[in-house]
């Protein structure tokens, strides 16, 4: 899947490997690369340029850009935002109330009746009672194929040879799912075109006159930016939920897949990717930008930038506390670094010897809840200078924090004693923890 796309973008990131920096001028270069490659992959050029747009931004007001290599946070970047760009998180449908009906449209030969068969497949293998409703009357082969593929997952099917009118054989099909106590109908149609009015005005009266909790678009990923043009026509007219995208196991170019989501507004809910009926998939986008990108390691760079950054904040702090610049505002910083690390208890357990001693103890991040209440409610030149909190300021601060005289004092001690204590270690007053 997408193989030309995956090659073009790791190329166009290569060109970023061993710059020392995120500049405008080097990202250009690669992004111009980025873009050329999408747009080849049959990406929808304005979906392409506001992409580009997006990631130059982000990349260059990224302020951990200096702890990472700029090519690993550009692919970082693009990653994101290729999953931004398909959705972000992936949706269910919607099978609600039972029973559930599922009406299934699109083009001739985009794969329906395939995806009609796969979806009953994977609900039915959910434990759901499936009736699978034959509603393309035009092609005579189209009931056949239906009913072989019923067969096949063990489904129950309604069909009427010879019918002439489509949205009644719909209406008697659903009846009879409801009289079996069936909770799911699929609703398989004829293949149309957007132009052809009598045929849209028959799929808009099924819709009408069935009421689908989920009607779906089956487009076929191979036509590129066809796609996306009929995605939208058919939009106008049946105002879908959301789009199946088939033959993504062929090679198509993944065009499609990228601007449909943007271009519709509707969210990519399954992705099919065989004739078989066991090739069907739920539509994540994030792991379908790594598929995209052919990076399988992305959590882990997200992990290592994090790390250097941190490292480098950490540089910093040092070189503040050599220089007795620790304020309160690094000891909100710190708090926060702290949180952001995960729960204080579990952190605490991993030194040795330490996990036995509080395993009873209740301590929870909630803990500096109220410290940064405090250090919130005073002003920036307070914080600097914690010798200025008289009285009269301490107490608007405990009326600001919700908190009392007390506690701003056990704070304050606490922050000199700290200060007190990293000036040591940082000046390398204090021995060296031995090694294990
Ligand atoms: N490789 C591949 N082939 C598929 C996929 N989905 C469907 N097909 C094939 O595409 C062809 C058309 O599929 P159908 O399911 O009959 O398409 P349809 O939309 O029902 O077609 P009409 O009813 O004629 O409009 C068949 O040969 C399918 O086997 C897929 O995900 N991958
Ligand atoms: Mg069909």
């Amino acid at each position: 899947m997408f193989e030309n796309l995956s090659e073009r973008l790791e190329r166009s990131f290569k060109l970023l490997k061993g710059q020392g920096r995120i500049s405008e001028i080097n990202i250009a270069e690669s992004l111009k690369d980025v873009r050329k490659a999408l747009v080849e992959a049959d990406v929808n050029y304005k979906v392409a340029k506001t992409f580009i747009d997006t990631v130059k931004q982000k990349a260059i007001g990224e302020n951990v850009i200096k702890a990472v290599n700029p090519s690993q946070m550009i692919v970082k970047i693009v990653r994101d935002e290729l999953a931004q760009l398909m959705g972000g998180t992936s949706t269910e449908i919607n099978l609600k109330p039972a029973p559930a009906i599922i009406l299934v449209a699109g083009l001739q030969g985009s794969g329906k009746t395939t995806f009609c068969g796969k979806l009953a497949n994977t609900l039915k293998k959910k434990g759901r009672g499936i009736m699978l409703i034959a509603g393309d009357i035009y092609r005579p082969a189209a009931v056949d194929q239906l009913t072989i593929l019923a067969e096949q997952i063990g489904v129950q099917i309604y069909s009427e040879p010879g019918a002439t009118d489509a949205v009644a054989l719909v209406e008697r099909g659903v009846k009879e799912a409801k009289a079996k106590g069936l909770n799911t109908i699929i609703v398989d149609t004829a293949g149309r075109l957007a132009i052809d009015e009598k045929l849209m005005m028959e799929i808009t009266s099924i819709k009408k006159s069935i009421n689908p909790a989920e009607t779906l678009f089956v487009v076929d990923s191979m036509t590129g930016q066809d796609a996306v043009n009929t995605a939208k026509e058919f939009n106008d007219r049946l105002d879908f939920d959301g789009v199946v995208l088939t033959k993504l196991d062929g090679d198509t170019r993944g065009g499609a897949a990228i601007s449909i989501r943007t271009v519709v507004d509707k969210p990519l809910k399954y992705m099919s990717l065989g004739e078989k009926m066991d090739t069907l998939e739920v539509f994540h986008p994030d792991r379908m930008a790594d598929r995209i990108l052919g990076m399988g390691d992305i959590v882990s760079l997200v992990e290592k930038a994090q790390e250097q950054f941190d490292e480098e904040a950490a540089k910093k702090m040092q070189a503040k506390l050599r220089k007795n610049e620790f304020t309160l505002t690094d000891f909100l910083a710190q708090i926060q670094q702290v949180k952001k690390m995960g729960n204080i208890k579990d952190l605490a357990s991993m030194i040795p010897g330490v996990g036995k001693a509080i395993k009873n103890l209740d301590i929870d991040n909630s803990v500096f809840n109220k410290t940064e209440a405090i250090i919130y409610s005073m002003t920036p030149e307070e914080r600097q200078n914690p010798a200025l909190l008289n009285s009269s300021r301490k107490t608007r601060i405990a009326k600001g924090s919700g908190t009392d005289l007390a506690e701003i004092n056990k704070l304050l001690k606490q922050f000199q004693e700290s200060s007190k204590m990293m000036k040591m270690v940082a000046t390398g007053g204090l021995p060296k923890m031995p090694r294990r």
